[in-house]
This record gives structure tokens, sequence and C-alpha cells, in this order.
């Protein structure tokens, strides 16, 4: 059968033009920094996000634990928000392999953490205290609904961060979902930050990767400890050709993705049951749960629905996450809302 899988954009599976890229990639041993593929999409990424240098690392995950382990010390402390993926679902690395302490703030409803939430976390000098280096946005903050922090608002806490001598990282796994809903470049969106990691593989549909911005202190200094994590690649070319063209097409087009959120958002209006979050899909994700009045379970409706072609994933006990890419099309929103309204009868 063939499905529809909403259960995440990490689900994109390599374009056809991408494949063709990657059969013909020019390849070097990119621990030499000799893969000219990889150079170019490191130079491509840094031009984009105007930032001096970039570097090409396996996951998400593995871009955000480097920037914290260049930023902070053992013991310092970093501002996340706690419904971050930082803080809630990279396996707690920053506190394992980094001895760095996280303070939670609360991530209100449309992503942000308040201002006077994080000057109030912000450490005093005591011997008391832990030494405050580093403040975390998400940028689309993913469980808060996918919603874009806007480039006002990034600003403030870049400015909070410069006044309080703290330094500032965007979790940018989709940054371009962001730049692409407040209609704004992303250079200019993450001008506040010292450091961005953006995904490759979610949205922008490339197989593997991750890319890691910022100063060239900073990523010389991240490009040694990607060696220290056992990530540093050789022939890695044949990846990086397909960044490339998720950076130059894939980023393009990530409206289509909202448009077809913005249509599930309001087809899943319709049913019964449903407790829809009262923001609209802003970017490629529509979260609901389930009112009590549903007496099936999440995983046999995860069932049915895959009985009907439609793969769909749990966010929490009663919560579902449905996310659009681009190998969802009109048909296939049809298709979900269809099925959806079959199980739930
Ligand atoms: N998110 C995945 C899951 O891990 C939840 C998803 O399906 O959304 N930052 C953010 C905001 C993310 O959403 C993710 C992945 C990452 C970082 C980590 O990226 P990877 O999976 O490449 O390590």
């Amino acid at each position: 059968m063939e499905y529809i899988d909403l259960r995440s954009d990490t689900v994109t599976k390599p374009t056809p033009e991408m494949r063709e890229a990657m059969a013909e990639a020019e390849v070097g041993d990119d621990v030499y920094m000799d893969d000219p593929t990889v150079n170019k999409l490191q130079e491509k990424a840094a031009e984009m996000l105007g930032k001096a240098n970039a570097l090409f690392v396996p996951s998400g995950t593995m871009g955000n634990l480097l920037a914290l382990l260049v930023h902070c010390q053992r013991g310092d402390e970093v501002i996340v928000g706690d419904k971050s993926h930082i803080y809630l679902n990279e396996a707690g690395g920053m506190s394992a392999l980094g001895g760095i302490h996280p303070h939670p703030v609360k991530n209100q409803a449309d992503g942000t953490l308040t201002l006077n939430d994080i000057l109030e976390a912000i450490q005093t000098e005591d011997v008391h205290h832990t030494i405050t280096r580093l403040i975390c946005l998400e940028n689309t903050q993913n469980t808060c609904g996918g919603v874009p922090l806007s480039l006002q608002y990034t600003q403030a806490i870049g400015k909070i961060a410069r006044e309080n001598n703290l330094l500032l990282h965007i979790d940018g796994a989709r940054i371009f979902n962001a730049a692409t809903a407040l209609n704004v470049s992303v250079k200019d969106l993450i001008e506040p930050a010292d450091s961005v990691m953006f995904c490759l593989s979610k949205g922008l549909a490339a197989p593997v990767g991750s890319m890691l911005v910022g100063p060239k202190k900073f990523i010389n200094r991240a490009r040694h400890l990607r060696k220290m994590l056992g990530g540093g690649m050789r022939q890695v070319g044949v990846l990086a050709a397909a960044g490339l063209i998720s950076l130059e097409k894939m980023s393009t087009r990530l409206e289509q993705d909202h448009v077809r959120a913005k249509k599930l958002f309001e087809g899943l209006k319709q049913f019964k049951g449903l407790v829809l979050d009262a923001r609209a899909a802003s970017t490629n994700m529509v979260y609901f749960n389930l009112s009590d009045e549903v007496k099936l379970s999440v995983d046999q409706i995860i069932d049915e629905m895959k009985k009907r072609g439609v793969l769909i994933d749990w966010a929490a006990p009663r919560r579902f996450r449905l996310v659009t890419h681009y190998a969802v099309d009109d048909a296939g929103v049809e298709k979900t809302l269809k099925a959806l309204g079959e199980v739930l009868k």
C-alpha cells in the first residue's frame, strides 16, 4: 500500500534530483577537509545564514550538542524552554556529556519564553550559583504547534543576551519554515544569534544531515568536538550533494507545506471529539487532542488510520501531531481527512 506519512517531516525521502546528484557527487576525505561537495555545502550554508562558517553534522541532535559544548564549560548553565527539543528530546546530552546544567523556563503557548522569565533565570554572581552562559531558542517551536518565533522577538532576546554577557544559540531545525511563514530572510531572522543549527533532513528532504553555523573559531572548535564524538565523516559528499539541493531548491517550496497544513487544520474542525489548538497551523504542523467523547485509544486510531493508508503518530497520551512535507500533496490531505472521518464515526 502507498502510505501518506504524516508522522514527521523526518520521513522525507531524497528527491530524484537528489539521487542523481548523490550518484555523481565529487568526493574526498572530509576529515582532511578534502571533500569538495561538503566544502561547497558549508560555504553555501554560511552564506545563506550570514555567518562566517558552517559545519556539516550527522544530525540535529549532534549539531545542538556541539553548540552547547563549544559555548559552555562544565558547570555552566543554559536557559532553555521547558518544551524544547534540546531539553526534552536529546537524551540529556548536555548534562551527560558536557556537565552543563539546564535551567528550564516555561514555553508560552506561542512558543516564546517571556523576556521577564529569561531575565529572572539569569543567575546573579554568588558562590551558591552556577554561571549562566547561554540562552537557547527553538524556531519553529515544535511542541507548541510548530509556531515561528518572530524577528522582533529574536532581536529582543539577542539584546538581553548581549546586555547580560550571554550567548544565544538557536535550534533552527525548521528555521526555513519559520522564515517562510514570517516572510523574512533566514539571514535576518537569525542575525542576533551566535550560533544556529538547522536540519537538511526534515522539510528540506535530504536523507541525512544538519548544519551548524557560527563564527570561524566556534566552527573550528565544533569540528574538533565532532571528531571526538565520532562524527568525523569521510567521503560524505554523497550526502552533501543532496544537502545542496535542499538549500537551493527545497528551501523555496515550504509555503506549499504550510498551505496544506492549514487545509488539514480547517478540515479537522468538522470532527467532533477533536480539540484543536486555538492557533491555526502556522507552519507545517497540526496538533490536536482527543476529547473524552472519543472512546478509541491513540493506538487504535493509529492502527485504523494505517489500515486506510495514512501513518500518524501521537505526541502525548491523548494528543496527535500531523506534519506536512513535500510528499504530502492535496490528494494526501483529502485522503487523511476521509480516513479520520471514518475512524472517528
Ligand atoms: N525532531 C523529531 C523528533 O525527534 C521529535 C521530529 O519528528 O520532530 N530540534 C528540533 C526542534 C527537532 O524537532 C528535532 C527532531 C531535532 C532538533 C533533532 O534532529 P535529529 O533528529 O536530526 O537529531
